[in-house]
């Protein structure tokens, strides 16, 4: 059932974004397309090895621990979601992939459940050879013999980093019987960033999934929306949003953050109520396969925005236009952000907040007290996904496949410089935008963000 049918009253701005709204589903890994990366990472690598880990979920209290997520790389390359996993990639040899996974005992299988054995996990996930994760170090001196070079995930994952200087060390004993140790480590994170930062379509399937579940978790929380419910509750009622439709749940901590609460740019204390009169910014993402979508929308608690709050919120729009304008081939984050600065700028001088024109304003950063962050980072399988920001001293061009957030805000500190009616206010708009061979597509396009699709769709749930 889509929001428009559920939605008898039927507004005319739900009708654009409803087909949007993806059917409940339970997320599955795409496990030829994890083959396909592998295979890809292998070109790359010739003769050298890449080891990776699944990681294991850290302790929350006492003994329990949180749900577990896999690394992203590892999952990114294996497809695998049980802890305690390791990848080997060793191309032109034999076995030239092989995972070393925990072998379950009754007890384990009684707590939690029956994972794959090793027959079911190489047929499944199509790796050569399958080990007990016991015998990793055992096995390592073999599987990395001859190899000089290898790829491993720098001071993030000690069972790797321990399991590989003992290999080293036994093949350098070894010496005498022919054995030849690695001689040269080298950090996987950058190998597998540089993968990452140009989405393939199994990549984009998921990413745009995520992004999907995203706008109808913020559709939900503004339908939510109404003076006098709690912080906590949207975020409950977005999040049950998410997971009712198969995502994994959020990707990030969520922020609801009602009036002031949105001055504080990772607020996810959630500890406030809903005031009529006062504005509501949420920033949440879903997680599908990994892969998280990351938007914001502010709008107005009571329905209405006053005309104070409209004027600013319309400056932090035109911002968000003018930053996805410029998400094009061969700009930049850097050019993105600007284009946004010069726009908020310009509006900062109608609100009478910033006497300069517009150059000076962005040389001298006379927006910073108004607007103190930047405007993008990348997105992926992290909300802050894996690729360089600078290459060669200057800012990474952008290229088709990249996808990164556009997030334009203004925030106004309770202060005599600005008008009463703006003190504490917040605004962030964020989209999720994709880098193509033409115009730049909005993949959070689902999440409305008119004044007027606002103001019909608040508190109409
Ligand atoms: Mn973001």
């Amino acid at each position: 059932m889509t929001s428009r049918t559920r939605d008898p009253k039927g507004s005319q701005c739900l009708r654009s974004y409803s087909w949007l709204v993806p059917e409940p589903s339970v997320a599955a890994p795409d496990l030829a397309a994890c083959a396909a990366r592998r295979s890809r990472l292998s070109a790359r690598l010739g003769d050298a090895a890449l080891l990776l880990s699944a990681g294991e979920p850290p302790t929350r209290s006492g003994d329990t621990r949180y749900r577990f997520r896999p690394d992203s790389n590892f999952y990114y390359l294996a497809g695998a979601a049980e802890p305690g996993g390791v990848l080997l990639l060793r191309p032109g040899r034999a076995p030239a992939s092989a995972l070393f996974l925990p072998v379950q005992d009754e007890r384990d299988v009684l707590y939690h459940g029956r994972r794959p054995s090793a027959d079911e996990a190489r047929e499944q996930l199509g790796v050569d050879a399958v080990f007990p994760i016991a015998q990793l170090e055992l096995e390592l001196p073999r599987l990395l013999d001859g190899i000089d070079e290898v790829y491993l995930p720098f001071s993030t994952c000690p069972v790797i980093e321990r399991a590989a200087f003992a290999a080293i060390e036994r093949l350098r004993a070894g010496d005498r019987r022919g054995e030849v140790a690695p001689t040269c480590l080298r950090d996987a994170r950058a190998l597998l960033a540089e993968d990452r930062l140009v989405k393939d379509a199994a990549a984009m399937t998921a990413l745009r999934r995520a992004v999907d579940i995203s706008a109808a978790g913020h559709v939900a929380a503004m339908r939510a929306t109404r003076p006098g419910r709690l912080e906590l509750e949207i975020e409950a009622l977005l999040e049950h949003e998410f997971r009712r439709r198969g995502a994994s749940g959020p990707g990030y901590e969520t922020i609801v953050a009602a009036g002031i609460n949105a001055n504080t740019l990772h607020y996810t204390a959630a500890r406030g109520a809903l005031a009529a009169g006062d504005l509501l910014l949420v920033d949440a993402g879903a997680e599908w396969e990994l892969f998280t979508g990351d938007i914001t929308r502010t709008f107005p608690i009571g329905g209405r925005f006053t005309p104070a709050q409209r004027d600013a919120y319309e400056i932090a729009l035109a911002a968000n236009e003018a930053g996805i304008a410029a998400t094009v081939v061969g700009s930049s984050l850097d050019a993105i952000h600007e284009a946004c600065l010069r726009v908020l700028c310009d509006g900062l001088r109608t609100l009478g907040l910033v006497q300069a024109g517009v150059d000076e304003a962005i040389e001298e950063e006379l927006y910073k007290p108004y607007y103190p962050h930047k405007t993008s980072h990348w997105l992926g399988a992290d909300v802050h996904d894996v690729g360089r920001y600078t290459v060669q001293g200057r800012a990474q061009p952008l290229r088709a496949g990249f996808v990164l957030t556009v997030e334009p805000g203004l925030y106004f500190p309770v202060t005599e410089e600005v008008p009463a009616e703006l003190r504490g206010v917040g605004i962030r708009i964020e989209d999720d935008v994709l880098v193509t061979a033409g115009a730049p597509e909005v993949l959070s396009a689902g999440a409305p963000k008119r004044v007027a699709e606002l103001e019909a769709l608040v508190g109409q749930g």
